[in-house]
C-alpha cells in the first residue's frame, strides 16, 4: 500500500522517532509499504516520521538504474555494492563516521529543492533489519549520504535545517508563501540537479587521478 509522504512544515515531520522494542508483525507491514512508497515517489530512501510513524525506522534503495529500471553496478562504489538493498533498519545508529564530503540532497517531504549539505563520507550503522536481527551497515557513496539524510528524519531534522540560515530562510520562506513547484517545474530542476551532480562527480574523479 502506498502511503501518503508529509511535507515541510507539516508539524509530524518534528516530533522524534521512538525507539522499536520488538519487531512486530505490524512494524513489517509498515516497512514494506514504506518500501512501496519510496519506489512509486521515485524516492532513494524514506523515513517512518514522514509518513506520520514515529518509530526509529528507514527504508533505503540506492541502486542507481537506466531508463528500462535495470540496476547500474558501475555507479556504485566497492562498499555500497556489498550492502544488500532495499535496505530495511530499525533503530539505527551511527557507530564510525571518518572523513567530510558534500553532496547535492532532495527530499520527498520537500519536493523540487535541492541544496549542497556537509556529510561524513564513510559510516557505519548500527541496527535491526527486518527479521529483528542485529547487524552492520559499513558504506560510503550515496548510501552512506541517504543514512544520514534518513537518520536525521528520526530526530525531526530536515536538510534545510542544516543549511546556512539565509539559504534556509529562503526555502522555507518561499515554501510558505508561495507553496511547492508544479509537477513539471520539479522534473526541470531534477534534470539540472543530474547535471550539476555528474559534473561534480567528473570533477571529483578528475582530482583524485592527479
Ligand atoms: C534523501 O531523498 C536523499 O524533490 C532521499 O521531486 C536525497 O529520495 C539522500 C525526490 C539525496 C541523499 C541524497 C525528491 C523525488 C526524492 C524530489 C529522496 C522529487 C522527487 C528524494
Ligand atoms: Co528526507
Amino acid at each position: 500500500m502506498v502511503l501518503e509522504v508529509l511535507k515541510f512544515p507539516d508539524a509530524r515531520l518534528r516530533k522524534k522517532g521512538e525507539a522499536v522494542k520488538e519487531v512486530t508483525p505490524k512494524l513489517q507491514e509498515l516497512a514494506t509499504n514504506m518500501i512501496e512508497t519510496m519506489y512509486a515517489e521515485n524516492g532513494i530512501g524514506l523515513a517512518a516520521p514522514q509518513v506520520g510513524e514515529s518509530v526509529r525506522l528507514l527504508v533505503i534503495d540506492t541502486r542507481p538504474r537506466d531508463e528500462d529500471g535495470n540496476i547500474v553496478l558501475d555507479g556504485m562504489t566497492e562498499l555500497e555494492r556489498q550492502v544488500d538493498q532495499p535496505i530495511v533498519i530499525f533503530n539505527p545508529e551511527i557507530t564510525v563516521a571518518r572523513e567530510k564530503t558534500t553532496y547535492e540532497e532532495g527530499c520527498l517531504s520537500v519536493p523540487g529543492f535541492y541544496e549542497t549539505v556537509d556529510r561524513n563520507k564513510y559510516v557505519e550503522v548500527k541496527g535491526l533489519n527486518f527479521k529483528g536481527e542485529e547487524y552492520t551497515i559499513k558504506t560510503d557513496g550515496l548510501l552512506a549520504i541517504c543514512l544520514q539524510h534518513e537518520m536525521d528524519h528520526l530526530e525531526g531534522k530536515l536538510f534545510i535545517d542544516r543549511l546556512s540560515f539565509l539559504k534556509s530562510n529562503r526555502i522555507k520562506t518561499r515554501i510558505q508563501k508561495h507553496g511547492y513547484p508544479t509537477a513539471e517545474e520539479v522534473v526541470e530542476e531534477r534534470q539540472e540537479v543530474r547535471a550539476r551532480r555528474k559534473a561534480a562527480k567528473e570533477a571529483a574523479t578528475a582530482a583524485g587521478s592527479k
